[in-house]
């Protein structure tokens, strides 16, 4: 089975191939970028805007990730913000310095400091789409806590600040296969495919009954 990923971020494609291969999936990057508007308002309409656009341009079965990172003390900010939150001027622009990642981050800590509910959780919804009318959405969560300090060099994003319920160390200093064990995008990639693997046998079935 061959798949494209509906994404430019270097670190879901690694992720998401790094997690299909073991399934046989072929995962194809896009050869070029697809212009989408993100301009959803969940992680759902943004997950299926960009497999749309993709698909239209490609014609091959699709899949997109949507994700973020939720803190209910910010009003739910950076959510379906998080990859553009250092530039938005809810909590104040933050200046790109080495990279937008770090420069997410600056801005979390620093909206952070001083509150004591420092609760968070990522989440990612996928959106596989095998026609234009015909695509499955999955999705998951991932609790955890903001660190005060950025510790870990693994992953990407806001990894080195977010710490997992029940461990010690932040996303960024796991290992990858811990990550994915544990992590939204890993949940909702295997929700995914055991929905493909029950549908898979209903529609042998309905070719059976049909036959
Ligand atoms: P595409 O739209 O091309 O897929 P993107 O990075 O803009 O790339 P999103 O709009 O879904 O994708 O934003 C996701 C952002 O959420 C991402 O840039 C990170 O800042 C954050 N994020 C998502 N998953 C993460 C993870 O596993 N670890 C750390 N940060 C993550």
């Amino acid at each position: 089975m061959e798949l494209l990923l509906a994404t430019q971020n270097k670190g879901k494609i690694e992720e998401i191939s790094r997690m299909l291969r073991p399934l046989g999936v072929d995962v194809i990057p896009p050869k070029e970028e697809v212009p989408v508007e993100e301009e959803g308002r969940s992680f759902m309409e943004n997950a299926y805007l960009k497999a749309l656009a993709y698909f239209k341009r490609y014609g091959i079965p699709t899949l997109a990730d949507d994700s973020g990172l939720v803190v209910p003390s910010l009003e739910g900010y950076p959510g379906i913000y998080s990859s553009r939150f250092y530039s938005l001027e809810w909590g104040g622009k933050e200046e790109v310095e080495t990279s937008k990642d770090q420069a997410n981050i600056k801005k979390l800590l620093r909206l952070l400091e001083g509150t004591s509910d420092r609760r968070a959780y990522f989440k990612a919804v996928v959106c596989l789409m095998i026609d234009e009318e015909l695509y499955i959405f999955a999705e998951g969560i991932c609790h955890g806590e903001i660190v005060k300090s950025p510790r870990g060099s693994g992953g990407f994003g806001y990894d080195p600040v977010f710490k997992p319920i029940g461990y010690e160390k932040t996303m960024a200093e796991l290992s990858p296969e811990e990550k994915d064990s544990l992590s939204h995008r890993g949940k909702a990639i295997r929700k995914l495919f055991q929905l493909l693997e029950k549908c898979k046998h209903s529609i042998f079935y309905q070719k059976a009954s049909l036959a």
